[in-house]
């Protein structure tokens, strides 16, 4: 999958994509990201691409002729037939749903936005779709871009390895997870739920999901209206004591 980033600061990029799996990614060839200078497209003296507002107030305005310009340096002027998305706090949220269709995509370009906005003809007539990762605002898309390239990114097909791709599948449950342990079996006195210690699989499994529900049912009961569950979870969620505790848990 290729992905452009349209920026004005193409060096906050160079630590966090280059690690881990997103480095093991481009490395392998399975991401291609590229990076363009918003700023190398500006003309003038100062090569400015932020502008004062048309009707006064505070801030500045990115400009559309270096964003246009950059743009179709690498896209070409006509539409370019995958994602051209605004990074922005008016965009739609960015969900796990959003990450899985821009992972279908071959190509797809972010722009990230900054100042106070952006002129309104890049919304229109540059962008195809606004996404914003959150209500709360950043002071430039950058952020918001590089969540969106590591949450697509890892749903490519051999970008996670295989121990990880596994773990993954449990996590597109619509819950929230479960619990996880590790070595000690006690620590400073905490100790972990004894089914897990039983080596009884089935009722691991069952504990598990059990714990999912009750996460989620505290957490985020919103996520349980889409979440897929059997009429026997639906029943065990509505009679709130038929859930086992994790008796570790503090919740
Ligand atoms: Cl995409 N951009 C900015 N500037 N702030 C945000 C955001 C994006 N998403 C949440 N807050």
């Amino acid at each position: 999958m290729r992905i452009h980033i349209f920026t004005l600061f193409p060096e906050m990029f160079q630590g966090p994509l280059d690690h881990s799996i997103l480095g093991r990614a481009a490395a392998g060839g399975l991401l291609d990201l590229s990076l363009h200078n918003i700023r190398d497209h500006a003309d003038g003296p100062h090569r400015s691409v932020d502008d004062y507002p048309y009707g006064g107030g505070p801030g500045m305005v990115m400009k559309p002729e270096p964003l246009f310009a950059a743009v179709e340096s690498v896209l070409g002027s006509t539409s370019p037939g995958f994602p051209v998305v605004l990074l922005t706090p008016q965009g739609r949220q960015f969900t796990q749903a959003e990450a899985q269709r821009l992972a279908t995509e071959p190509t797809v370009a972010l722009i990230c936005g900054h100042y106070q906005g952006v002129d309104e003809r890049i919304r229109r007539h540059l962008a195809t779709e606004e996404l914003s990762i959150g209500d709360y605002v950043l002071t430039g898309g950058e952020l918001a871009a590089m969540v969106v390239v590591d949450a697509v990114a890892r749903l490519l097909p051999g970008v996670l390895g295989s121990a990880e791709a596994a773990a993954a599948d449990s996590y597109a449950t619509g819950l929230l997870q479960h619990p996880h342990y590790t070595r000690p079996a006690q620590f400073r006195g905490w100790s972990v739920p004894e089914i897990l210690l039983s080596g009884n699989h089935e009722q691991i499994a069952r504990w598990r999901r059990e714990q999912s529900l009750r996460h989620t049912r505290e957490r985020r009961p919103d996520l349980l209206q889409s979440a897929p569950l059997s009429e026997e979870e639906r029943r065990l969620l509505n009679t709130p004591d038929q859930l086992t505790r994790d008796p570790s848990s503090t919740d």
